[in-house]
């Protein structure tokens, strides 16, 4: 019985010690779960927190705050601020599935530095793109590429004797155009200008020739004399091509601007093409053209015009004519026609006989010059092209030989690229470095 009892007993605390060990057991297993779940958690963390950290670490420190400001622009606030929440760990007691632990989504790239979106920052509205008229400089810039660069690399290219510089000079001032004559004068005028040593001398050697040239050009003649006559009336002759009916069409819209009222005469009746342009320029300025028949005579559509203007009280009559006939007549003839014509419908007209030249021609320019000059006695030249050529010398052999003044030059296309001639400005353009 007693025997019974101790059995009793012993297998009582028994089994209360198997039950404290169980219970222990336990409470070990729920610990070891709650350490790994948190191990986990803090591995979620760490992979989620991780890029999004480095990526910072690699954003240049300058990304500028318009960069940033487009993301947000362009995200939203809302999906920019639930990124956020997605990037804070997850409770550490709830079970988390092995896919969860993967961010569903890649952390959102930073804001690119460089790179702002079109849209947020679209470019100024570009002004329409039109013809710039030239400075003096940039016109001049092939002829002072040519000519005048020759010129200083055989001043100062180095050791020659006094004889061997002038020598080269000479050959630069032949070849550019300016004329045997007028550069056989130059040349005298240095030598006699310079003393033995002054001659050694590059730049004094230079500055002679400038300031002739200088001379040369400057024929100093009188403003155009518009209230002389009415209407005062200007005839344009040169061959064809030179740049005449886009001349008349540009002079006839600076006066036009400066307010006096101007008739435009196409007395190219050789070609269609030259009435039209002359039209449109005169749409453009409101400038009236007074046409005749393709082909007519041009001696009657000028004196029409200039009758025109008589009776209307225009200011300024400018009479295009023909580079080239139609009829068997010589230029020369028909262009003398044409002006004792003029002056049957107004005593005084022409007042002005301006020839065009193209600087391109060159020396021909200057054969051009003298043939015009002898048959219709002209007034005045007006060169052209002068943007387009090293030939620019041709004006000092012009002005040299004929001594009739120049009084425009054409740069460019646009009205303003035709200059009314400045000698000063004109030698110190050609010579500036
Ligand atoms: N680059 C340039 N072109 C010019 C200048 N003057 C006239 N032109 C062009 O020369 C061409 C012939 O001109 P046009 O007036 O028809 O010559 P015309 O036959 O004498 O009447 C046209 O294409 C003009 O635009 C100028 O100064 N520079
Ligand atoms: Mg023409």
């Amino acid at each position: 019985m007693n025997t019974q009892i101790v059995f009793t007993a012993d297998a009582g605390a028994i089994v209360a010690i198997l039950i404290l060990f169980a219970f222990g057991a336990l409470i070990v297993a729920a610990a070891w779960k709650f350490i790994t779940k948190k191990k986990a958690g803090l591995k979620y963390e760490r992979e989620e927190v991780r890029p999004a950290e480095e990526e910072k670490a690699k954003e240049p420190e300058e990304a500028p705050a318009e960069a940033g400001k487009v993301e947000e622009e362009e995200y939203g606030e809302g999906l920019y601020g639930d990124r956020l929440e997605d990037e804070t760990p997850p409770e550490p007691a709830k079970p988390v599935p092995p896919e969860a632990l993967k961010p569903v989504e890649p952390p959102k790239p930073p804001p690119k530095a460089v790179e702002p979106k079109p849209e947020a920052a679209p470019p100024a509205p570009r002004p329409k793109e039109k013809p710039k008229p030239k400075t003096l400089k940039e016109g001049l810039g092939k002829t002072r590429e040519g000519f005048i660069a020759r010129l200083n690399r055989v001043l100062f290219g180095g050791k020659k004797s006094v004889e061997q510089v002038l020598e080269e000079v000479e050959e630069v001032l032949f070849t550019a155009d300016i004329g045997v004559k007028t550069s056989q004068r130059l040349l005298e005028f240095v030598r006699k200008e310079l003393s033995g040593k002054d001659l050694q001398d590059p730049a004094k050697v230079r500055d002679a020739l400038k300031a002739e040239i200088a001379r040369i050009v400057d024929l100093n003649p009188p403003p155009f004399a518009y209230d002389s006559s009415k209407p005062f009336v200007m005839m344009m002759v040169g061959v064809n091509g030179v740049g005449k009916t886009t001349t008349i069409g540009k002079i006839g819209r600076r006066l036009n601007e400066k307010g006096m009222s101007v008739i435009m005469a196409a007395g190219d009746t050789f070609r269609a093409a030259a009435a039209e342009q002359l039209e449109i320029w005169g749409d453009r300025a409101g400038v009236q053209v007074i046409r005749g028949q393709d082909g007519g005579d041009p001696a009657a559509v000028i004196y029409d015009a200039v009758s025109a203007a008589k009776s209307k009280g225009a200011d300024v009559v400018i009479a295009d004519t023909a580079g080239r006939l139609h009829t068997k007549v010589p230029l020369m003839e028909e262009l003398k026609k044409v002006k004792r014509v003029m002056a049957k419908a107004h005593e005084t007209a022409p007042n002005e006989v301006m020839l065009v030249v193209d600087a391109n021609n060159g020396q021909n320019a200057i054969a051009q010059a003298r043939e015009f000059n002898e048959a219709l006695g002209i007034t005045g030249i007006i060169l052209t092209k002068l943007d387009g050529t090293a030939k620019g010398g041709v004006i000092i052999g012009i002005c040299d030989e004929l001594k009739i003044p120049v009084r425009y030059i054409g740069i460019g296309e646009t009205v303003e690229d035709l200059r009314p001639f400045d000698p000063k400005e004109f030698t110190e353009a050609l010579f500036e470095e």
